[in-house]
Order: C-alpha cells, then sequence, then structure tokens
C-alpha cells in the first residue's frame, strides 16, 4: 500500500483521526513495511501538531489527543519495531529532566534504539538530578540521554550533567550525554558540556552510534 499524500500518516494525526491513522498503520505493517518508516511519519504528524499548536491554530486539547493516538500507534509499532530487533547495541540510560513532564519524543528515541540493540533503561519523567545519577551507578551505561522540551529545564540539565560525570568518573572517564527535545541545540550542548546533541529519532540513533564508535 503506498499512501497518497492525504492518507499520509502526518495528515491523518493532524487531521486527528485516531480510527484511520491505527487503520493504516495496521495495513501497512501487514502489507510488510518497515516499522520504522511509520515511526517517522508519526513523528512527523506530531511535530506538525505542535506547530499548529504554536501558530495558535490548535489548542492544547489538540495535542493531548495527538498524544493520544501517538499512544496507541506506538502500541502496534513497538512490537514490531522489538521483532526486528538487531543485536549488540550499547546501554543507553535516558530521562526527561526535573520539572519537564513532555515524552512523546523520548519515548519514539527509545522505540528507535531499542530495535537498534541498544538496551534502554527508562527513567520517565521529571526526574530530578540525584535520581538520574543513582540510575547511571546502579546500570552503567554507555551513555546517557536527556531530554529536555522546557527552556526551565536548563539548570536541571545543568545539574544533571555535572553531578553524573562527578558521580561517575570513578567507573568512566567520561560518560558521553547526549541531549534531545525542542528546548537543546548546538549552543546549549556546548554551554553544560554535553557531547551531542539531535533534533530528532532517526538522526539520534546515528549520533549515539557515532558517540559510541
Ligand atoms: C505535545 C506538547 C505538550 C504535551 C506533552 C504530552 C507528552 N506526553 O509529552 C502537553 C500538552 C502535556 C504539554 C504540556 C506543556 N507544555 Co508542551 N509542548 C508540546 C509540543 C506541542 C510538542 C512536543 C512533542 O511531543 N513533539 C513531537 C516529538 C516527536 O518531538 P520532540 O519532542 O522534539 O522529540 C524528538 C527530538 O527532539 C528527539 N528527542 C527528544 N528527546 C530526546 C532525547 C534524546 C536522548 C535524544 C537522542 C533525542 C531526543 O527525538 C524525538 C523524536 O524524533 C511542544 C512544541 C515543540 N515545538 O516541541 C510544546 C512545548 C514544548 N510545550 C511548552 C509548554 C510551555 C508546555 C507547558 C508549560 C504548558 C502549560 N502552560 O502548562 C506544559 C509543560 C508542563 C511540564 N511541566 O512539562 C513549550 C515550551 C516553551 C519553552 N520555551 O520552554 C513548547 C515549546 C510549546 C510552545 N512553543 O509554547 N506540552
Amino acid at each position: 500500500m503506498s499512501p497518497t499524500q492525504s492518507e499520509r500518516l502526518d495528515e491523518l494525526i493532524v487531521r486527528m483521526d485516531e480510527r484511520a491513522t491505527l487503520a493504516q498503520i495496521r495495513a501497512r505493517l501487514e502489507a510488510g513495511e518497515d516499522p520504522a518508516t511509520l515511526v517517522e511519519e508519526c513523528n512527523a504528524g506530531m511535530k506538525r501538531v505542535g506547530r499548529l499548536y504554536e501558530e495558535g491554530t490548535f489548542y492544547i486539547s489538540a495535542l493531548i489527543m495527538a498524544g493520544e493516538i501517538i499512544r496507541e500507534a506506538a502500541e502496534l509499532l513497538v512490537p514490531r519495531l522489538e521483532a526486528a530487533r538487531s543485536e549488540g547495541g550499547g546501554k543507553m540510560v535516558i530521562a526527561t529532566v526535573r520539572g519537564d513532564i513532555h515524552d512523546i519524543g523520548k519515548n519514539m528515541v527509545i522505540a528507535l534504539l531499542d530495535a537498534d540493540g541498544f538496551t534502554m533503561v527508562d527513567l520517565g519523567v521529571n526526574v530530578p538530578p540525584e535520581q538520574v545519577a543513582a540510575a547511571v551507578e546502579r546500570e552503567r551505561p554507555d551513555v546517557l540521554g536527556l531530554s529536555c522540551l522546557l527552556t526551565s529545564g536548563y539548570e536541571a540539565l545543568r545539574e544533571t550533567i555535572d553531578l553524573v560525570r562527578r558521580e561517575s568518573s570513578a567507573w568512566h572517564p567520561h560518560l558521553p550525554v547526549v541531549l534531545g527535545g525542542a528546548a537543546v541545540d548546538a549552543m546549549v550542548k556546548e554551554r553544560l558540556g554535553a557531547d551531542a546533541w539531535c533534533v530528532d529519532a532517526a538522526r539520534g540513533l546515528g549520533v549515539v552510534r557515532a558517540l559510541l564508535a
């Protein structure tokens, strides 16, 4: 099945057509399409909804509805990504920083990296620096991922990176930290001393692979 422009998943998500979105995902999976492509189309839909919200066209209720469609889509897609799972990635601890409850992007990153063979340890949202540091100490990951969508989250990002670096130095000379989410960019990455940042999950995969190479 080859979706026309009007049938694309991102378009259906923008139209909040939950039934058609899920039906199309089922049909395209059935036809053998790569679930990662479908994840990216859902991702694009959520980003478009976000932009329409920012422009004032959509209200917050649209964000919540779109988030619910994405959650249901993920229920169909994640098991397929897992079925195609390759082996031999590293281990990542990932969290949305203190004060921030956004998790749609983080969950997409988890789905894609997990499918690529990474062992993902998800700490959830609104995670204080001490909790991240404790999990890093317990799990001894190869890389730490932090998601931050609020500019008010910079202080939490800084505290988390500083604490983790201090506490992990006994067993890792420099634990790589990768940032993602709407509030981060190259300047934030530089200022906070992170190792990489990225704007979407697909690029995130390449960035994390490069960090661990
Ligand atoms: C959806 C949404 C919500 C939903 C969140 C639902 C959920 N479960 O996550 C709800 C409605 C709950 C919400 C609440 C709020 N939101 Co909001 N929200 C958004 C919105 C529109 C889209 C975010 C999203 O899901 N995008 C789609 C995903 C797929 O993209 P993504 O998050 O960028 O993730 C991708 C990459 O960044 C990357 N990535 C993300 N994390 C990571 C981590 C790693 C390690 C890696 C490698 C990659 C990576 O990969 C992802 C997949 O490709 C954004 C707008 C925007 N431009 O982002 C505002 C936005 C982030 N929200 C905003 C605000 C202000 C709020 C509220 C404070 C509103 C309020 N007044 O209550 C609250 C925050 C409450 C809190 N304490 O956190 C502002 C932040 C402004 C700022 N400068 O700080 C934004 C930018 C909107 C705006 N312009 O005003 N929000």
